[in-house]
């Protein structure tokens, strides 16, 4: 039932689907994972500290834009690839996972199926090696589920443009030396804007007081008057295809990712109830832990399916905006019900940082949220079925 290897439950056997890389991949990242990030993951939360030095090895480890060609830096792998690295970097930490997939679906990508060759030969090799950590800048504060009413802009000044405006809640801010932003021009068509640390007018204000994603930094960029060569432009995108394009490429990584957190607290549940003792008995012997451990397996079980299948879309061009969404709603609520059904399992030692079921609960809590929020991926999946959008 359980991977001998990864202690990640295979129950219909999906290893089988796998090829020999994919294992060496998922044993290599779960290897990383235990050694960089596990032993240190909850300090780091508790005390909302995000741990630069791990920029460097995930570089290092190739976590960085896996499916980007070698030629820029990135891994030449494919995307079934891509999700088992997102999904062992969270079952490590939902917040470290979002360092990654931000770096490699939404600042890699945009510049490697947007850039020119220019842009790709400069920024790629620096980000894939994690020496650069990027950020992506498309909500603000009055526009997040409906980014086309953003207000940040450019305006032409004949040798450069001038970007003013601001986003909120964007991952990886403080740190970053390089964000690739959204913003209309004065035709208000939007276009993909790359920014650099220590551009006049350029400043990365951090988010303090989360309760979610503590391991990870989360800021606003502000845009004052900030002045950009006219180099730094995206130029084979423009209109709300060029963000939503590389939501498709993050969404998919999450949908992975989210069957991580859960894997890593159903097993700390499954331990937990043959190891608790009450009323002289396992607390896994009572009919209903049992009924809680099963769903759990069942639903991990149908999301590993769900996103293996999707992969193979992926792999051949094929995926859809709607049935990616559906795999990152459906894997993330699953996961975020899991943790929950965790930490009953878990008595009051559920709510401690002996355990990792509540940190995982928590950063669940922004997963759902960010990327298009779960109430908006059911409206993608009910304007599909009836060909009606009822988001306006
Ligand atoms: P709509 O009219 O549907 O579409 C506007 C234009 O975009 C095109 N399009 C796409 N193109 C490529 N890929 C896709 N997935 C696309 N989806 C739509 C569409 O064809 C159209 O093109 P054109 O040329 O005709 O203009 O747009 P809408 O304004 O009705 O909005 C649709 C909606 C609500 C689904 C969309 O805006 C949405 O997904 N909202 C959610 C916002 C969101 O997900 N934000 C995420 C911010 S980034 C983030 O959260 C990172 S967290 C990362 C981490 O830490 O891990
Ligand atoms: P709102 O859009 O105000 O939504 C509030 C509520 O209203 C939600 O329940 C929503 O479902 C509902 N709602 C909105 N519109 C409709 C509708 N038409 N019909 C029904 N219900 C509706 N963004 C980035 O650009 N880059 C990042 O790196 C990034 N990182 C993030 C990290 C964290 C920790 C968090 C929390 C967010 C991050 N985001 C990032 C922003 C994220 O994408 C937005 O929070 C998300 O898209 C929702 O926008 P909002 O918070 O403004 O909520």
């Amino acid at each position: 039932m359980a991977n001998e290897l990864t202690g990640a439950p295979d129950y219909f056997n999906i290893d089988d689907l796998l090829t020999e890389e994919h294992l060496l991949i998922r044993q290599t990242m779960r290897d990383f994972v235990k050694r960089e990030i596990s032993p240190y993951i909850e300090q780091w939360a508790q005390d909302a500290h995000f741990p630069s030095e791990i920029v460097k090895k995930f570089g290092d480890v190739g976590a960085f834009g896996p499916t980007i060609p070698t030629e820029y830096g990135g891994g030449g792998l494919d995307y079934i690839s891509y999700g088992i690295i997102m999904q062992e970097i969270e079952r490590g930490d939902s917040g470290m996972r979002s360092t990654a997939s931000v770096q490699g679906s939404l600042v890699m990508y945009p510049i490697y199926k947007y850039g020119s060759e220019e842009q790709r030969k400069k920024y790629l090799p620096k980000l894939a090696s994690g020496e650069w950590l990027g950020c992506f800048g498309l909500t603000e504060p009055d526009f997040g589920s409906n980014p086309g009413g953003m207000v940040t802009n450019i305006k032409d000044q004949g040798d450069h443009y001038l970007l003013n405006g601001s986003k909120l809640w964007i991952s990886n801010s403080p740190e970053c030396q390089v964000a690739v932003v959204w913003a209309k021009n004065e035709e208000g068509r939007i276009q993909g804007v790359i920014v650099e640390r220590g551009m006049e007018g350029f400043s990365t204000p951090e988010i303090h007081n989360k309760w979610s994603l503590r391991a990870s930094c989360t800021g606003e960029l502000v845009f004052d008057n900030v002045k950009i060569p006219k180099e730094n432009i995206l130029p084979n995108v423009s209109g709300l295809r060029g963000p939503l394009g590389c939501l498709d490429s993050a969404r998919y990584g999450i949908s992975w990712g989210a069957i991580g957190a859960a894997i890593d607290c159903y097993e700390s549940a499954r331990k937990y109830s043959l190891e608790r003792i009450q009323f002289d008995k396992p607390i896994g012997a009572f009919q209903l832990t049992q009924k809680k451990l099963a769903e759990m397996l069942t639903e991990i079980t149908k999301a590993q399916l769900l996103t293996w299948r999707l992969g193979t879309l992926m792999n051949e061009g094929k995926a859809t905006t709607q049935q990616i969404s559906m795999a990152k709603r459906n894997n993330v609520d699953m996961a975020l019900h899991i943790a929950r059904e965790a930490r009953q399992i878990h008595g009051g030692m559920g709510i401690t940082g002996e355990y990792p079921i509540m940190r995982h609960m928590m950063n669940l809590e922004s997963v759902i949220t960010y990327e298009g929020t779960h109430d908006i991926h059911l409206l993608i999946t009910g304007a599909d079925i009836t060909g009606i959008s009822a988001f306006k």
